[in-house]
């Protein structure tokens, strides 16, 4: 018997056991398991730090047999699958997050404490991976985990930038940049797949062969590598991917010669090309060689990312299953995150006729019926340009598909529309009006090639109808859907807000809402109940005091917990009007100073919090974060006001800092011009955690203010239909300011927040003319609204009770804002995808 010959299955991996959340001893092994054998420091110490990468590595061996388990279940099955294809992922933490998941919290607790550590200080050691910038990536994220959550056959891909987006410091000079090193000390929850490599190509020639074919030859070769991050479901045991693509050169590249011959960094010349393609996320594109690297991070992230599908697909029909191309779109759906990556469009028509030697007619009826493309803003200088020239060189086979796609738009829109014809100029992908500068316009070989285009909150969908791809939607009605964001509950409530959580789940006496968000609409009828009340009003000061704590850390500024604690926490743009909220944050100040010591008694204190980094190009954002830290230098020296007022730049904000904020926040600002924010996610989560919304009638906020009740929302200013007409009015010099407005202006002006030439900021919102100047986001405008909506706010402030009920209703009307739901509408509607539970 001992001598029979191994079998094939013999050599497969005998499976073994992974901790159950009652194990909290096998858990403890595991941990000490992974810091004795894959230590990475000094085996001696076990200090947090190495307590958290044994603990992560711990948690990542479970995930990595679920996930294993779900890529199994999916290879059998063989469903149709959706990629998701995004520029920027912002993950923030993955521990917590992943055991809450998989429901191991506690055992990971108890296994720690016997280990002498506490779980709080372990999670508190991860680095927030630095792969997104705004609102887009973190809705990616989101999205992952709902998509794990519902069993869904999906998987996500993006780029492994080194260094991701910068780190912001706060000096004397306002915000500083600094490169954000999340890979330090490594990162415990990606795997490098060295069996999953493709080659990536740029600049070359396209040669014609003799049978007409086209080949793409010589240039720039180097190699796509791919590294996993496994996604977790909540409570489901399907686990999904994110696959994030590093650039390397070919080994043989290195050249030895060169380097034997003393020419140490001609050798590795390649090398240092590639690693320069996913250094950054987002590199200063002001000069050529800036927006060069940019389209080639986009095309490597492309192409890596559609040879995998293209893999795929074939491996998953081979042998048994011979297969058909006309298949493909059966199996498969991309979903564009943006115009970034464009590029999957003719980098999938090349693969199917150059390498798979498809026709052009059944490689378009393909790609156009596998594409589809999600537009997340309508600011002019978010909508992708390249120039033709920049294109032609880089990438000059799918210049010449690009210009084959346009052409047979241009005799299509002449056959079936002849009254558009005048309208091709606009419509067109390529735009050669300016004959200097002649651009391949993204948005519209986006429009052009998807199946189905959408916005992210109603408002944005219609504008996108109605405006800025109004004539395509009178060209294809159908192609052009709604689909308004969510965030996920899990991390956006369950994990970041414990103690909300508990009082939800008891009064609801299910947790099922974590799963299905709509279930908190059962809070609504206890809204009124006293003992609810004081549990909501406890939890809610828990939250604000373990905030105040982490802003004296990094700010050193005192925090009164009893304050009404007021965050507006985003990117810094001029759209958001940040802007608008510090310059009443300084009339507010202004007129606390000027009531007698009997007044001052019954002012509401506030403590006004502001957050996000400005594109280290932008220097009007800039101004604003330096004004808002020199407002915040003087109120908070005030010794006359600070006891009423402090105002608190939040350093480096990220997503575990929007953890630790949004459950703190009692007010919070959704105060973008009408029209220009495309729908926002944060208002979700803060309207999830209980925080009243001052906003406008804008994005999503039209339709939260809807599900919660206009009472429960201080809304002002212009709606987005006037928005033309304020702005035409200005230009005919038909506005008068408010004398409130002017006021704070000239404050500022009068040098009381220090030297800094505040000019260029103020003059901003002086004259009348362009994108930009004359007040274009309509500060002015809504100030005086504004005004009167935050004193609104201080008069509910002041009947405690009330103001409780309220940030009750808020919660209980939040559930249509579950990513879950919005995943589960792209699935239905878009994808055409179904469940694949692994058993
Ligand atoms: C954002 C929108 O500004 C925001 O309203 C929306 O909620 C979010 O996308 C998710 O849909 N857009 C971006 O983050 C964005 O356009 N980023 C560009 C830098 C790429």
């Amino acid at each position: 018997e001992n001598s029979v010959s191994i079998s094939e299955s013999s050599r497969e991996i005998p499976p073994i056991a992974h901790p159950t959340p009652e194990d909290a001893f096998g858990v403890a092994a595991n941990i000490q398991y992974h810091a004795h054998y894959s230590p990475h420091f000094s085996p001696s110490k076990f200090e947090p730090e190495q307590a958290f990468f044994s603990t992560a590595e711990s948690v990542r061996d479970t995930l990595i047999q679920r996930w294993n388990e779900t890529y199994a279940h999916f290879h059998k099955v063989d469903p149709k699958q959706t990629y998701y294809i995004s520029m920027e992922y912002l993950q923030g933490r993955a521990l917590s997050n992943a055991i809450g998941n998989l429901g191991l919290t506690d055992a990971y607790a108890a296994a720690l404490y016997k280990l002498g550590h506490d779980l709080e200080t372990i999670v508190e050691q991860e680095k927030d991976p630095a792969l997104g910038n705004g609102g887009l990536g973190r809705l990616a994220s989101c999205f992952l985990d709902s998509m794990a959550t519902l069993n869904l056959p999906a998987w996500g891909y993006g780029l492994r930038y080194k260094y991701g987006l910068f780190k912001q410091k706060i000096t004397a000079k306002g915000q500083e940049e600094y490169a954000e090193d999340w890979l330090e000390k490594f990162s415990p929850w990606e795997i490098v797949r060295h069996d999953v490599v493709y080659p990536i190509r740029f600049f070359g020639e396209v040669l014609v062969e003799s049978d007409g074919k086209r080949k793409w030859v010589g240039g720039e070769q180097l190699q796509a590598l791919a590294y996993d991050i496994p996604i977790p479901g909540y409570k489901t045991k399907n686990t999904i991917s994110l696959r994030i693509w590093e650039a390397r050169s070919p080994p043989q590249d290195f050249d030895l010669y060169a380097f034997n011959a003393g020419k140490h960094i001609n050798a590795a010349d390649l090398q240092f090309k590639a690693q320069q393609i996913c250094a950054v996320l987002y590199p200063g594109d002001e000069t050529e060689e800036g927006k060069l690297l940019r389209l080639k991070q986009q095309y490597l992230l492309c192409s890596a990312s559609l040879q995998d599908i293209l893999a795929r697909f074939k491996e998953r029909r081979s042998k048994d299953k011979p297969f058909l191309w006309a298949e493909f779109s059966k199996k498969v759906s991309v979903q564009m995150n943006d115009t970034h990556p464009t590029l999957a469009i003719p980098e999938l028509m090349r693969l199917l006729m150059d390498e798979e030697g498809l026709g052009w007619d059944e490689a378009w009826t393909i790609t156009s019926s596998t594409v589809a493309y999600t537009n997340h803003t309508v600011l002019p200088e978010a909508l992708e340009k390249w120039s033709q020239a920049v294109m032609a060189k880089l990438l000059p086979r799918h210049f010449e598909i690009i210009a084959e796609i346009d052409k047979q738009f241009h005799a299509l829109v002449g056959k079936i529309r002849p009254d558009l014809e005048d309208k091709l100029s606009s419509l067109s992908i390529l735009d050669s009006s300016n004959p200097d500068k002649p651009v391949v316009r993204m948005a519209n070989l986006c429009v052009i090639s998807s199946h189905t285009v959408n916005g992210v909150a109603e408002l944005h969908s219609d504008i996108l109808k109605k405006e800025l791809f109004a004539d395509f939607n009178s060209l294809w009605p159908t192609k052009f859907q709604n689909k308004t964001n969510g965030v996920t509950p899990r991390r956006w409530l369950r994990f970041c807000s414990p103690e909300l959580s508990t009082i939800i789940t008891k009064w609801l006496r299910t947790d099922e809402w974590v799963t299905n968000l709509d279930l908190l609409t059962g809070l609504r009828q206890f809204a009124d109940d006293k003992q609810l009340q004081t549990e909501w009003a406890a939890a809610k000061t828990a939250n604000k005091q373990r905030f105040a704590k982490y802003l004296q850390d990094v700010t050193g500024i005192e925090v009164d917990s009893n304050s009404l604690f007021d965050i507006q926490i985003k990117r810094i743009h001029e759209y958001k009007r940040q802007l608008l909220n510090i310059l009443s944050v300084i009339y507010r100040y202004k007129k606390i100073k000027e009531l007698s010591k009997g007044e001052q008694m019954k002012a509401v204190p506030r403590t006004v919090m502001l957050g996000g980094k400005a594109f280290a190009t932008y220097a009007q954002a800039k101004r604003i974060v330096k004004l808002v830290n020199d407002v915040g230098q003087v109120v908070n020296n005030d010794r006359d006001v600070s006891h009423l007022l402090k105002v608190i730049f939040i350093p480096n904000y990220n997503v575990t800092v929007a953890e630790l904020a949004i459950p703190a926040s009692e007010l919070s600002q959704h105060i973008s011009t009408a029209g220009m924010e495309a729908s926002g996610t944060s208002n979700m989560k803060f309207a999830l955690n209980g925080s009243l919304i001052i906003g406008t009638l804008d994005g999503a906020n039209v339709e939260i203010r809807e599900e919660i009740g206009k009472n429960n929302f201080f809304l002002f200013g212009a709606r987005a239909e006037d928005v033309p007409i304020l702005r035409k009015q200005r230009e005919e010099g038909k506005f008068v300011p408010d004398p409130r407005f002017e006021e704070v202006k000239d404050f500022i002006r009068s040098g009381k927040f220090g030297d800094y030439d505040y000019g260029p900021l103020l003059e901003s919102l002086e004259g009348n003319t362009g994108y930009g100047r004359g007040d274009y986001f309509l500060v002015g405008q809504d100030f005086p609204s504004y005004l009167e909506a935050q004193s609104k706010v201080d008069e509910a402030y002041r009947n405690q009770a009330h103001w409780i009920k309220m940030s009750i209703l808020s919660t209980a009307g939040s559930g249509k804002f579950s990513s879950d739901r919005t995943i589960l509408q792209y699935a239905q509607e878009i994808w055409k995808i179904q469940a694949c539970p692994v058993p």
